[in-house]
């Protein structure tokens, strides 16, 4: 797959693409930064902040994290930030496949500030993402040496220690299991055992965090004590034999509806179309069987 070069007048992350990808095979985890500029940022959080007045049921002001679904029917700069050339190409580079696909619709979520949850430990958050859910490879069978899957979360506001930034264990997507049970009781604490090596994903507004999708994290609402929302923009990633996490129909004619594919670059609408509303692909010979889904009626996006 040959790497791209920064286009003109669109914004670019500031070194060699190659050196994300890098990271990304040594760690599981890198920071993708420059790939929505200040204008669009202020965009996106003018227009996300629209769409949560028209929620109902109105979602709480505190202590809760929520989506905003239908993102790329409301806004073209969200479209344009899901399909950027640098970041898609490190994602297509990291799974070793041209065709990919989005296993959810781009999902914009709000963390809301903590409140009640300040100087509380809740039980419960850490996961892996998909395809590494129960439901899909049951008894933890994540064995083989090839990735399936790979997170791709777009900040729109910085994350910061301070404002719930995704903690997470550095390496555990090595592990090739799902967290331990131990790591969901009694709370997470960092720096005290089981979660003495949890870290937190901080990055710059703009940027993207790439990570591997075996690797443990967690939101952590409670340590939101900014006072302010947190959003980003949540993708799941996968080479595009994988099965969808949901049913994705529903996002697909909310963006037809829209109009809004008339608006994009060409560039941008084809991605929009592969990524988003394209049909999955027959899986290859040697590709690891799956438990299948069939998709019953609307279904909450549990991310
Ligand atoms: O919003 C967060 O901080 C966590 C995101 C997350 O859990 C995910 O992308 O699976």
């Amino acid at each position: 797959m040959e790497c791209p070069s920064p286009i003109d007048g669109m914004v670019w992350p500031a070194r060699p693409l190659d050196d994300y990808l890098g990271e990304l095979r040594a760690h599981g985890y890198t920071v993708v930064d420059g790939l929505i500029d200040e204008a669009a940022l202020e965009r996106i959080k003018t227009v996300t902040a629209q769409q949560i007045r028209q929620l109902e049921p109105a979602p709480p002001a505190f202590d809760d994290r929520f989506g905003v679904p239908h993102g790329i029917a409301w806004s073209q700069d969200v479209c344009n930030a899901v399909t950027h050339p640098a970041a898609l190409w490190v994602l297509r580079a990291y799974l070793g496949a041209s065709n990919i696909r989005f296993c959810h619709q781009p999902a914009m979520t709000v963390l809301r500030p903590a409140k009640d949850l300040i100087g509380q430990f809740p039980e419960e958050g850490w996961h892996a993402d998909y395809p590494y859910h129960p439901d899909v490879y049951p008894d933890d069978r994540w064995q083989d040496d090839a990735v399936y899957g790979v997170q791709f979360n777009l900040c729109i506001d910085a994350f910061r220690a301070e404002n719930g930034a995704t903690q997470y264990v550095p390496d555990s997507h090595l592990r090739r299991r799902w967290p331990p049970r131990a790591f969901n009781e009694g709370g997470t604490r960092m720096g005290t055992a089981p979660h003495n090596k949890v870290m937190q994903m901080v990055a710059p507004a703009g940027s993207a965090l790439i990570y591997d999708s075996r690797t443990w994290h967690r939101a952590c609402p409670e340590l939101n004590v900014s006072g302010e929302d947190r959003l980003a923009i949540l993708n799941a990633v996968c080479p595009a034999w994988v099965r969808s996490m949901v049913d994705k129909q529903a996002g697909t004619e909310r963006y037809r509806a829209s109009n809004m594919a008339a608006q994009l670059d060409p560039k941008v609408r084809d991605e929009i179309e592969a990524l988003c509303n394209a049909d999955r692909l027959p899986p290859p010979a040697d590709a690891p069987v799956i438990l299948e889904k069939q998709f019953v009626g609307p279904r909450k996006i549990q991310i």
